[in-house]
């Protein structure tokens, strides 16, 4: 029986994925640079820093950019981005999630937060979901981000429970990868052709369930 489910944020539980995108993509204008959905998709997962150096690539004079103007720039979109999650309401918790969640606290299994996301607790507090959680990692203190295993096994370190008795749930391929390297049970929302590697897969987040997650879980 698991003892702890981690969840990503963006795309697992809500989509700030569309937040995060207008964000740069004001940025990105002040910059001289356009950027477009399709773009935003590399952006998806990965930290502040590297989703800037991205948008900076695709100028080469930017590149020769200070790591102090550089920083500015991140704290910019990031002043932008907390203007518009403030728009955030239970409303856009996703399909079955919040269910989920009442599910698995019922059956006294714990649950974690595992969000490259600076602004998760904010944004899990906008939701409303704030009380499910027994843990949030705290993204400032991961040095490794995803694909590392790191953001993963900070929680379950956090309660002391083994990495094989926990079950991590994820949108994105680097986060399926963190979690199986971390020696736990992935679940992958999405298509098999991103996250083929999860050792379970449902297209959408409507298809969650419990009972048959760690069902899948027992027999693996
Ligand atoms: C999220 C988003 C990323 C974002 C990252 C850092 O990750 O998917 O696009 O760059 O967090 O966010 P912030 O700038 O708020 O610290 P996740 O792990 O929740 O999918
Ligand atoms: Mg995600």
């Amino acid at each position: 029986y698991p003892k702890l489910f981690i969840f990503d944020l963006d795309g697992v539980i809500t989509d700030t994925a569309e937040y995060h995108y207008l964000a740069w993509k004001q940025l990105a204008q002040s910059l001289g640079v356009t950027i477009d959905r399709q773009f935003n998709e590399k952006l998806k997962g990965i930290s502040r820093m590297d989703s800037l150096e991205k948008i900076l690539a695709l100028k080469p004079e930017l590149l020769t950019m200070s790591m102090e103007e550089k920083q500015q720039l991140a704290t910019q979109k990031n002043e932008y981005y907390k203007t518009l999650i403030n728009q955030i309401t239970p409303k856009d918790i996703l399909p079955g999630i919040e269910k989920l969640l009442k599910e698995i606290q019922e059956n006294k299994i714990k649950i974690a937060l595992g969000s490259a996301s600076k602004n998760a607790p904010v944004v899990i507090d906008r939701l409303g979901l704030t009380n499910y959680f027994d843990y949030m990692v705290d993204a400032a203190k991961v040095k490794r981000g995803k694909p590392d295993p790191e953001t993963f096994t900070v929680a379950a370190d956090y309660f002391g429970f083994a990495y094989a008795d926990c079950i991590g749930v994820e949108d994105s391929a680097a986060g399926i990868e963190a979690i199986n390297r971390a020696g736990m049970f992935s679940v992958g929302i999405g298509d098999s052709e991103h996250l083929h590697e999860a050792d379970y897969l449902v297209s959408d987040t409507s298809q969650l369930n419990m009972d048959k997650i760690i069902e899948k879980f027992a027999s693996k």
